[in-house]
């Protein structure tokens, strides 16, 4: 008997949809018609119909695979076909393919023939009598919803005709999780896990999916793709977000005369040609900042440390990273044994290091090895934020832009430049009262800086 093609016909212009859904198995009778997958763009949920009768041979797609008109999708195993209906290895131009009614608006928009669009829309969306193979009884439009909203659709009791799902239920169902009257079975799943061997009770983050939605329903969108800067910095950044116990500490220090002297130093160059070292490199804050930071670490060792297991290593060389903001994204070079350094070579080094970041050009060595991080957006402004310990380091330093403020000197009040810092420090390994000492030390040295010989 020969095999029937079915293929995915003509739906408008969308490209690489995915499969979110297969409604049918192997050895199922196949109607005219009938709906076998449900695809998703970002636009609409669509289910496939077959444009012919038969028993189902083999499926060619699986859910998560990305479909395309005239791709083929399942072989049927001919039954005599009860209409006639064009030959199913053709892409049929009309194939009804039912949209969700709130999708209907987006699939216009997205397709030039508005004729076909319509013929669409209009056609009554799939009613099956029963459930889609391993998949709860409800139409795709709640199961997009519940998507959307992290339902958990297996979990929920439908209360429409032959237990269907509707809206009205998966409303509900979020309801009771966000209460807290009910838990997914995710989440309880989880805080077993979490509390095996601790006792713990309650443990466990329980998160719900992550939210989908069609943001182009509610205005003009354009996507992007990631940078892969981005997609591994930003794995990296919600591990040690979510992993580190963070604290904060806010403060300034008065950097007056530190930035008098800086630019007199810059001066100097300036008017020699070359400055005070052959290179004539222009001296930073931030260059102080990192030698400021070395005095800080080797005076509370804590900071200098990582978590290994239950052992906390605590480093005796001083490598400090800086964050350096590209076009691709945040860097993370690091300055390598500064405390062999002077503030002039570390000038130097961090020019050249954070070229290299804007270029693209950073080798793996040259962002390696980092004991403390310092970023600093003090060329840019604000006042304070919350910098992410740089996993496995246990403290960062954050900086914003310095400004004049009036300081009580006992007397009247002084106008000094003052230095607004953010220390994030891991909770697992340092204590508030050494977060305080250090941001008041590394205040100190920053308004003194003949401290650092001390
Ligand atoms: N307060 C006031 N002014 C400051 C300052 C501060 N804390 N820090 C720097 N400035 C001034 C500098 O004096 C300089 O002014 P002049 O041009 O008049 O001399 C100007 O800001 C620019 O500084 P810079 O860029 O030359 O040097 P830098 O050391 O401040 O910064 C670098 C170098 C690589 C850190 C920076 O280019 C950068 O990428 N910063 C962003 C870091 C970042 O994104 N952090 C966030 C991480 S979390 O997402």
């Amino acid at each position: 008997m020969s095999l029937i093609e079915i293929k995915v016909p003509d739906i408008g212009d969308f490209k690489d949809v995915a499969v979110i859904e297969i409604m049918v198995k192997p050895g199922d009778t196949i109607r005219l018609e009938q709906s076998l997958i449900t695809v998703e763009s970002d636009k609409a949920a669509m289910e496939i119909p077959s444009s012919s009768t038969g028993v189902l041979k083999e499926l060619k797609i699986k859910v998560g695979d990305k479909v395309n008109v005239g791709d083929l999708l399942a072989l049927l195993e001919g039954v005599a076909p009860v209409s006639a209906a064009a030959p199913a290895t053709a892409v049929a131009p009309t194939a009804p393919t039912a949209v969700r009614p709130e999708s209907v608006e987006g699939l216009a928009q997205a397709s030039t023939g508005s004729a076909r669009t319509e013929q669409r829309a209009a056609v009554p969306a799939h009613n099956p009598t029963s459930a889609p193979v391993g998949l709860p009884h409800a139409s795709p439009s709640v199961r997009k919803f519940a998507r959307e909203l992290g339902v958990p659709l297996n979990e929920v009791k439908g209360s429409g005709l032959k237990g269907r799902i509707t809206d009205t239920d998966v409303q509900a169902f979020s309801r009771s999780v966000m209460s807290g009257a009910v838990q997914t079975r995710a989440a309880e799943a989880q805080i077993k896990s979490a509390g095996a061997g601790s006792g713990a009770e309650g443990a466990g983050l329980g998160l719900l999916p992550w939210p989908k939605g069609d943001f182009s329903k509610f205005g003009p969108v354009e996507r992007r793709d990631m940078s892969r800067i981005k997609k591994i910095g930003g794995a990296n950044l919600h591990r040690n977000w979510v992993m580190i116990p963070h604290v904060t500490n806010h403060d300034d220090c008065d950097i007056t005369d530190l930035e008098a002297f800086r630019v007199a130093i810059n001066k100097e160059n300036e008017k020699s040609g070359k400055g005070p070292n052959d290179a004539g490199v222009k001296v930073t804050l931030l260059a102080f900042l990192i030698k400021a930071c070395v005095a800080a670490l080797k005076k509370f060792p804590d900071f200098n440390a990582s978590i290994d297991g239950e052992q906390i290593v605590l480093k005796q060389y001083f490598h400090i990273a800086f964050a350096a903001d590209t076009p691709n994204g945040l860097m993370v070079p690091v300055i390598k044994d500064a405390d062999k350094k002077g503030v002039l070579q570390i000038s130097q080094e961090m020019s050249e290091l954070a070229k290299k970041a804007r270029d693209g050009k950073l080798s793996p060595a040259e962002m390696s090895g980092a004991c403390f991080t310092i970023s600093s957006l003090g060329g840019i402004g604000g006042r304070y934020f919350t910098p992410i310990i740089n996993a496995p380091e246990v403290a960062i330093l954050g900086v914003c832009k310095s400004t004049i403020e009036p300081v009580w000197d006992g007397k009247a009040f002084q106008p000094r430049l003052l230095l607004p810092l953010s220390l994030s420090w891991d909770h697992r390994v340092i204590d508030g009262a050494a977060a305080a000492r250090f941001n008041v030390y590394l205040g100190q040295i920053l308004g003194d800086f003949r401290r650092v010989l001390l």
